[in-house]
């Protein structure tokens, strides 16, 4: 006999978590499935930066403890080049608001330990094989769930998007970064982003003893044109201290790399997050390349929005919501969406081709009018920290 909840959320990442935890908070009945163990999904570490929205919402539904006692608030950013380097202190800029930086393996700790303790059902190690929309079933090897609802959380490549009927943008953006976790404290006290003719060299915070770096890697095509095992610790950091000019602007405080991948700068949006009684949220509705750390905000607003829409379909028969939910999400997608792009040109160049000049002389002029400009201060601001 098949399981029965009211609402089936598939996948335990933020997007999943935050929305069975705030349709807990109002009494509806929920049961995520999830693929991996719970001890995988506590240690993928991906997302650190949380903008001002996802405090709001994790603060205001009661999921921001952790965030608040170990997360820490950044509000400087730094661009560095062959010309010199330039602080944008974004406190002080646009709507005034700033980061909270709580790494997600963190923050999904804290929302599984949360959603336990609201009565909320989950089972780590179930693989989702198949939804039907249309009676929101949801299949596993050896056995079956029913719901009134199934919402997919299931990333960029679960099998949830695949139900979905709707039409697809999808680009590759032809840039690809080793994504490098070292053991080390940040360098620096910002975040800080790095120009240079071997390519874009990122440092992010993550906490006092961790510290993520990004290097550009070559892209052929559609795949990246080295394997992270080509990058030994002293490549890295040989590579990380060219390009973030430590000869000019001091040492890098090194240790050893716990983590090394590759990551395609890619999106893919589909134009409807709904099909009967199935519903997308998080990279499963629309993944966005990690250029302006916006995947998990996403995926928080997208979840508050949902949780309200299906608590007024489910508690007071009121459907408007839940019908205008593609709809509400879709202006926010594509405004991070452009303001993400905006960010890939600003970082990287076309390294060749008949365009390479050109492009980067574009680069350089716009790098310039962030410096003087505070009108464009301002709009990088509030598309930086704001969803
Ligand atoms: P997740 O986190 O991928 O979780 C999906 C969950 O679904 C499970 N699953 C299944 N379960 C059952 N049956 C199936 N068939 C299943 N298929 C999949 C998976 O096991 C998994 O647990 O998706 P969600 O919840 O939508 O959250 C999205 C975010 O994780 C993502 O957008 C961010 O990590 C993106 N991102 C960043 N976002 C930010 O907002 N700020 C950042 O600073 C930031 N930095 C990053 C990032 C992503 C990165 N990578 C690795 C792409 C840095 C990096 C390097």
């Amino acid at each position: 006999m098949a399981d029965r909840a009211t609402v089936l959320i598939v996948g335990a990442g933020p997007a999943g978590l935050v929305l069975g935890n705030l349709l807990r908070a109002n009494g509806i009945d929920t049961l995520i499935l999830e693929r991996g163990s719970r001890a995988k999904v506590q240690n993928r570490a991906r997302a650190g930066f949380l903008g001002a929205n996802s405090a709001r919402v994790l603060t205001e539904h009661g999921l921001g403890a952790g965030m608040l006692h170990n997360g820490h608030q950044h509000d400087t950013c730094a661009f560095r080049d062959e010309n010199g380097q330039f602080e944008l202190d974004y406190r002080q800029l646009g709507r005034g608001e700033v980061h909270t930086v709580y790494p997600q393996q963190h923050l999904v700790t804290d929302l599984i330990a949360e959603y336990l303790d609201r009565g909320g059902r989950l089972r780590f190690g179930v693989t989702v094989t198949h939804i039907d929309p249309t009676t929101a079933t949801v299949s596993y090897e050896g056995g079956q769930a029913q719901g009134r609802f199934v919402v997919g959380c299931d990333g960029s490549n679960g099998m949830s998007r695949r139900a979905v009927p709707a039409r697809r943008q999808a680009r590759d953006h032809g840039v690809a970064w080793l994504a490098v976790l070292a053991e080390a404290p940040p360098s620096m006290g910002t975040t800080t982003y790095a120009m240079h003719d071997n390519g874009f060299a990122g440092h992010m915070a993550r906490g006092p003893q961790v510290t993520r770096y990004y290097l550009q890697v070559r892209a052929d095509g559609n795949t990246a044109a080295t394997d992270p095992a080509d990058w030994s610790d002293e490549r890295i950091w040989s590579e990380l201290r060219l390009r973030m000019r430590v000869d000019q602007f001091g040492p890098l405080r090194e240790g050893p790399v716990i983590e090394r991948r590759i990551v395609r700068l890619r999106s893919d949006v589909l134009d409807s997050l709904q099909h009967q009684r199935l519903f997308l949220a998080g990279d499963a509705a629309s993944l966005i390349s990690p250029s302006a750390a916006k995947g998990a905000n996403l995926a928080i607003m997208e979840a508050e929005l949902l949780a309200a829409a299906l608590t007024d379909a489910l508690a007071r028969d009121d459907e408007h919501a839940l019908a205008a939910y593609s709809s509400a999400c879709r202006p926010r997608i594509w405004r991070a969406q452009e303001f993400s792009h905006w960010m890939i040109t600003l970082l990287h160049g076309p390294d060749d081709g008949p365009d390479a000049d050109f492009h980067r002389l574009l680069r350089r002029a716009r790098l310039d009018s962030l410096r003087d400009s505070r009108a464009h201060q301002d709009f990088f601001a509030e598309n930086y920290v704001g969803i």
